[in-house]
């Protein structure tokens, strides 16, 4: 659709939506970027208003042509189409990319890549991370206690749109590949919308129990409970027909009539599979089996997430790559809360990888969801805190201890060192660093958040033992002067050299 027009000229282009367009334009540029203004709220997290004022549409093109202030309107229109080059080149993770009309990334999205807060210490998504994986080593491991599951954590969430959704049986038209919702770098390579794109590559490589663990990209509003990264869970399990059916002999995971030359063209990628009870190829016995030992272990799961008392649910979903497939729910607060997808693999996606006489289930969960449970963590945003106030919450030396996460002040931290000397007959074994902490709270009070030990030293002529702490100090209701931080701080010394005879250094 790139098409180039003379100045001073009226033009009808179509946005990417279908919705069409009347731009009144004074430079030569290529349209093939341009968006309705509806589109562009949503891309630029603008208001739709202030979208509608600086973007003509169709139904605006009266006001405007009666807007002496049209070419301002124009240069806003092209400053903010000129942060979005049609055709350049983008280098992540050490690939070049050449970007086309599908090019949707922001500086910021790009800020999110290498996080991997799954794998960051004592961060809550790590914590339940480390659960997951704990309880699926557990679960299923051979009789010398070796783990089945193999775990990748570390994919890089760069993937190709066939990654995504093409090697999932994802139809061409299906809504979940709008531009309007997923990171797209072209029309070959994208962000991964889910951890589920890497299941057919792991699969190929002759795995058949397997983890995915990682961050996922989709373009959404920003508020408490939505950000446009979060992180996911997947697995996949594939059992072959003699383990399935070990006591069973005459049981069999096909049908008679199946053959897999016939399978591949009755279900298309294109036609959704709706029967919730099976795929045609596949057994009722052999469904259920499987069915049965996901649900298990899915429920079990959660129970060790969120302990006996959870209520939960099973209802019926559909996924293009699943049949059937299901959606869990725990009820929380008085809601139900969906927190994971799962199902029977589909046996064309088995069969493409080279894996026959053989059944599946896979699964996707949401770390964010679980975590905000389990912790009580109100906001979404607080996972992407730097704030040492958030992380020093979680640890991971607790990893299966109840934590509920106390909600730190909007007041911004203000952070002072002290150093000083041991009295020469005090060692560090000698020393409790417990006689600082106790100063430092009696003096300062609530407004002291932590307290940490940075640092120990010994003077390699003088023998001298020094120790160097960070006091953090923040108030719940108000900004604290850096003056008044330094009286309290001033006085917190003074009570040491009284008590404990140090030195300041
Ligand atoms: C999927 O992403 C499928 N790939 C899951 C799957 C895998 C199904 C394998 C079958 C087999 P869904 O979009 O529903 O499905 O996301 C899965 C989970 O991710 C959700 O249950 C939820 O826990 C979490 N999730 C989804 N969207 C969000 C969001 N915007 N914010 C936080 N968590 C989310
Ligand atoms: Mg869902």
């Amino acid at each position: 659709m790139a098409q180039r027009i003379d100045a001073n000229e009226i033009k009808i282009i179509y946005c990417s939506c279908g919705k069409r367009l009347l731009v009144f334009w004074n430079y030569n540029i290529n349209f093939s970027a341009i968006k309705c203004s509806q589109c562009l709220a949503k891309e630029l997290s603008r208001s739709y208003q202030t979208c509608r004022f600086h973007f003509p549409i169709a139904d605006m093109i009266f006001k405007i042509s009666r807007f002496s202030g049209i070419k301002c309107a124009s240069q806003t229109l092209y400053r903010l189409l000129s942060t979005q080059p049609i055709q350049s080149v983008i280098e992540l993770h050490n690939n070049k990319y050449e970007s086309d009309d599908y090019f949707n990334l922001t500086p910021k999205i790009l800020t999110y890549l290498d996080q991997n807060l799954h794998l960051k210490k004592n961060h809550p998504l790590s914590l339940i991370r480390q659960r997951i994986v704990n309880f699926f080593y557990n679960e299923y491991a051979n009789p010398k206690g070796t783990p089945l599951f193999s775990v990748f954590d570390r994919m890089s969430p760069i993937v190709t749109v066939k990654q995504n959704f093409d090697s999932l049986l994802i139809p061409e038209n299906h809504p979940s590949r709008a531009k309007s919702d997923c990171y797209y770098i072209n029309r070959e390579y994208m962000l991964r919308a889910h951890c589920t794109a890497h299941q057919v590559e792991l699969l190929r490589s002759g795995l058949d129990n397997f983890l995915i663990v990682g961050d996922v990209y989709r373009r959404d509003e920003i508020d408490a409970t939505h950000f446009p990264v979060f992180h996911q869970v997947d697995a996949v399990r594939v059992i072959h027909n003699d383990k399935l059916f070990k006591n069973n002999p005459d049981l069999e995971i096909f049908e008679k009539n199946y053959s897999e030359n016939h399978n591949s063209t009755s279900i298309g990628s294109s036609e959704k599979c709706i029967d919730q009870v099976k795929q045609p190829c596949h057994t009722v016995e052999s469904v259920k089996l499987v069915e049965y030992e996901m649900k298990n272990a899915l429920e079990r799961l959660v129970i060790t997430l969120f302990g006996k008392k959870l209520k939960f649910r099973w209802v019926d979903a559909y996924f293009p790559f699943t049949q059937p497939s299901w959606e869990l729910e725990i009820y929380h607060n008085d809601k139900w809360f969906e927190i994971l997808g799962c199902g029977i693999m589909r046996n064309e996606i088995l069969s493409k990888a080279g894996i026959h006489n053989s059944i599946g289930y896979a699964f996707g969960l949401g770390l964010e969801r679980l975590a905000m449970i389990i912790y009580d963590i109100p906001d979404i945003r607080l996972f992407w805190s730097q704030d040492s106030g958030f992380l020093n919450q979680f640890n991971e030396k607790d990893l299966n201890k109840t934590i509920k996460y106390k909600p730190i002040s909007q007041f911004p931290q203000c952070s002072n060192d002290i150093s000083f000397w041991l009295p020469s007959e005090l060692s560090f074994e000698t020393f409790s660093l417990n006689d600082v902490y106790d100063v430092v709270r009696n003096i300062g009070g609530d407004i002291v958040e932590q307290v940490t030990l940075l640092d120990k030293f010994t003077h390699p002529k003088t023998g001298k033992n020094s120790l160097t702490f960070r006091i953090i100090y923040r108030h719940m209701e108000r900004t604290l002067t850096q003056k008044e931080v330094n009286e309290v701080h001033e006085a917190i010394s003074n009570e040491l050299i009284k008590k404990y005879n140090i030195k300041i250094r």
